[in-house]
């Protein structure tokens, strides 16, 4: 399956993620990208630079004052005199004003984060702008020929709501990639989230609309992150009603009653009569991976891309999330080469 990838996505190096109370080195980190380049091209995958599609596509989904704080933030935070990366701190949580944006970049950073694992950086804009270009390019690939095609984004993208980043999301992939396919005339596209986490940004995004379906299925809010979004009674609202479906899955769920909820999805998917599927394709429902639950084996990705090819439909795979470094490469391609069998 043809691939794109952009160099530029090394950019974000960041050394820290708050986890478990310490600092760490990020789960999400670039050589990621170098393993599954590597079972790329053990399985000779074509791999593609993009091209720049430049910030209007982001905007077409991101709000632009949330656009100018990702770019501006390092900068801001460095002037600030701070050491560390830039972590947000302070929210404004449920008693305190949600509509001041403050002139303070420690206080906009509590603005516009969801959650504080995920620092700003200096390559960090430079990469979500190469990895939203990565989803572009793909799409713009499966528009033209009709063929599958691979984005290898990195950053991943679906926690990112219209003004939020964090879960290690900055820009919105597979919401850019859904709304440049209805730009050039498709009347209705599917996101298939199989990341083990919710895709709340992309739910929020496309909530209130009917020509983007929504359909996820990951850990149960209730006992993992992102805690505050992905119950069954989220299905859209306005004209979006019943194009947001969510499936929360307790942790250890066997990978049967994974793939019932699947077909639900898609029979789903079938019913709203979508032109295209994007899938947020996240491998941490590997069982190995170090901050998940699910308990997909190496080969339980293959019987995914049969069944996701099974429906039909043109489609456009996004990287998302994936942390068991040894085994993503081969679970990435074991997909990928399942979808094309
Ligand atoms: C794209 C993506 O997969 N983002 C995930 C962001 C998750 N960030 C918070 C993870 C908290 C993990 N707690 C795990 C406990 C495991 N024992
Ligand atoms: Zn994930």
């Amino acid at each position: 399956m043809l691939t794109f990838f952009s160099e530029g996505s090394r950019q974000r190096q960041a050394r820290s993620e708050l986890h478990d109370g310490a600092l760490v080195t990020p789960f999400e980190r670039p050589e990621r990208m170098d393993l599954v380049l590597a079972a790329l091209s053990k399985a000779a995958f074509e791999v593609r630079s993009p091209s720049d599609y430049g910030l209007a596509p982001v905007l077409a989904v991101h709000d632009a004052d949330y656009v100018a704080f990702l770019e501006n933030c390092w900068q801001a935070w460095q002037a600030a005199g701070h050491a560390g990366e830039a972590i947000p701190n302070i929210w404004p949580a449920r008693t305190m004003r949600g509509d001041r944006i403050p002139q303070s970049v420690s206080g906009q950073l509590g603005y516009y984060a969801l959650a504080a694992e995920t620092s700003i950086t200096e390559g960090t804009f430079a990469a979500a702008m190469a990895s939203k270009d990565t989803a572009l390019a793909a799409t713009d690939h499966t528009l033209a020929t009709g063929e599958p095609t691979f984005g290898l984004c990195r950053p991943p993208g679906h926690h990112a709501a219209v003004d939020q980043f964090g879960g290690y999301c900055f820009f919105n992939n597979a919401a850019i990639a859904a709304q440049r396919a209805l730009d050039a005339g498709k009347r209705r596209v599917a996101i298939l989230d199989v990341d083990f986490h919710h895709g709340n940004g992309t739910q929020q995004i496309f909530y209130r609309r009917d020509d983007v379906l929504f359909a996820s299925l990951h850990g149960d809010p209730d006992v993992t992150f992102p805690y505050f979004s992905g119950y069954t009674d989220e299905t859209g609202e306005g004209v979006g009603e019943g194009f947001t479906i969510n499936y929360p899955l307790p942790p250890g769920t066997s990978v049967a009653t994974w793939m019932a909820a699947l077909d639900e999805a898609l029979a789903h998917i079938h019913r709203a009569e979508c032109e295209l599927l994007v899938v947020s394709l996240g491998v941490d429902i590997f069982e190995g991976d170090p901050i998940s639950a699910f308990t997909f084996q190496h080969v339980d990705f293959i019987a995914l891309g049969q069944r996701l090819a099974a429906a039909g439909l043109p489609c456009v795979f996004l990287m998302e999330g994936g942390y068991a470094v040894e085994d993503i490469g081969v679970n990435v391609v074991n997909v990928l080469q399942g979808f094309e069998e």
